[in-house]
């Protein structure tokens, strides 16, 4: 068996893992490796370059190395009859789990009003808000919203509630569903969390009206992708004070541009797309899952829907 690895990121920490959980495959690296490219059953992936999968003629299977499969989908010559499979991992949602929590508790404590009143040597002290009446949302109740929705809730977070295409039965998480569901979800959430996958129909989600939906005062948490947010209207919103704060992870551009405002304003903090990272040991033993699976004939957990997008 031959697989093929193609990722900006370095192919050193992979090669030790997936010899271990694959030990029958050999695998190269693109780039680096002299490859048949019809000699490759397998190709694992991150971002490849548009038109590059459509040249392995005898692929049985594409594994993309994150959970998020829209950088891929924009691929048009990308081989439809090919089964892909994003990545689900339990270190991926633990790293995600981790980001999410640290944001809500930031907002919940105001830890964004006392950074701003130590620059100014400010003591003022603000009433703890109570956690059980803490109205947190969840935009995306998959994979990795799911987990969120489990920590926070252990956390004390009893008003919870996620949006998602179709509704959910999660105990203690209000569920709202569909585009109808939209609006009565966003009215009641002083912390949005974002974590839907950017598809035809979650692009550009969060703009002026669906904004002006939210509480005044309400925080963002955007680990999802940049395409679910109009920039414009999200800075917009910021400057007059409706939204209190924002924590974004992914941005329309990655890397975030120089001159972007979101660098400069102090009700925004940036980080570089790290809310969670793939880990090669882990996600080698999910890739050796998968693989056996397409190689007995089964259909191998977290199959892309093409037509829905994720
Ligand atoms: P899943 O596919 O498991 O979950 C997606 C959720 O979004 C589902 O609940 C789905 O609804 C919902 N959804 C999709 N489209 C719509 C829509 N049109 N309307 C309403 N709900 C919708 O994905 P994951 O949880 O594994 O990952 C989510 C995203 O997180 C990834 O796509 C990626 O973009 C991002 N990500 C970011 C990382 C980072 O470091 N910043 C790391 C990893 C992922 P339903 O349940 O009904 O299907
Ligand atoms: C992503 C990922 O989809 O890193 O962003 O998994």
């Amino acid at each position: 068996m031959k697989i093929v690895f193609i990722s900006p990121d370095d192919f050193a920490p992979w090669r030790k893992p997936l010899r271990l959980n694959i030990p029958e495959a050999d695998v190269f690296a693109w780039g680096v490796d002299s490859i048949d490219e019809n000699e490759i059953d397998y190709a694992l992936v991150w971002k490849p370059a548009p038109g590059l999968l459509a040249r392995f003629r005898n692929l049985k299977g594409i594994i993309n190395l994150g959970a998020g499969v829209d950088a891929l989908l924009q691929d048009h010559t990308l081989p439809q009859a090919v089964p892909l499979v994003r990545l689900v991992d339990e270190r991926l949602t633990s790293g995600m789990v981790e980001y999410m929590v640290h944001w809500v508790l930031h907002f919940h404590r105001d830890l964004h009003v006392y950074a701003r009143q130590q620059r100014a040597r400010v003591w003022t002290q603000h009433d703890n808000a109570d956690t059980q009446k803490r109205r947190v949302g969840i935009l995306g109740l998959g994979e990795l919203g799911q987990g969120c929705a489990h920590a926070l809730l252990m956390l004390g977070f009893e008003s919870l509630s996620g949006w998602s295409r179709t509704p959910k039965d999660l105990p203690g998480v209000r569920s709202f569903a569909g585009e109808d569901g939209l609006k009565p979800f966003l009215r009641q959430c002083e912390i949005l969390l974002c974590l839907l996958p950017h598809t035809a129909a979650t692009q550009g989600l969060l703009n002026a009206e669906t904004l002006a939906e939210l509480p005044q005062g309400a925080f963002i948490v955007n680990a999802g992708r940049g395409g679910l947010v109009v920039d414009d209207d999200l800075i917009a919103a910021l400057e007059s004070g409706h939204i209190a704060a924002a924590a974004l992870d992914v941005f329309n551009t990655e890397p975030l541009p120089d001159d972007h405002p979101y660098w400069a304003m102090d009700n925004v903090f940036v980080t570089p797309h790290i809310a969670s990272l793939t880990t090669p040991m882990s996600s080698s033993e999910i890739i050796a899952k998968t693989i056996r699976a397409l190689e007995n004939g089964e259909a191998p957990d977290n199959l892309v829907d093409f037509d829905q997008g994720y």
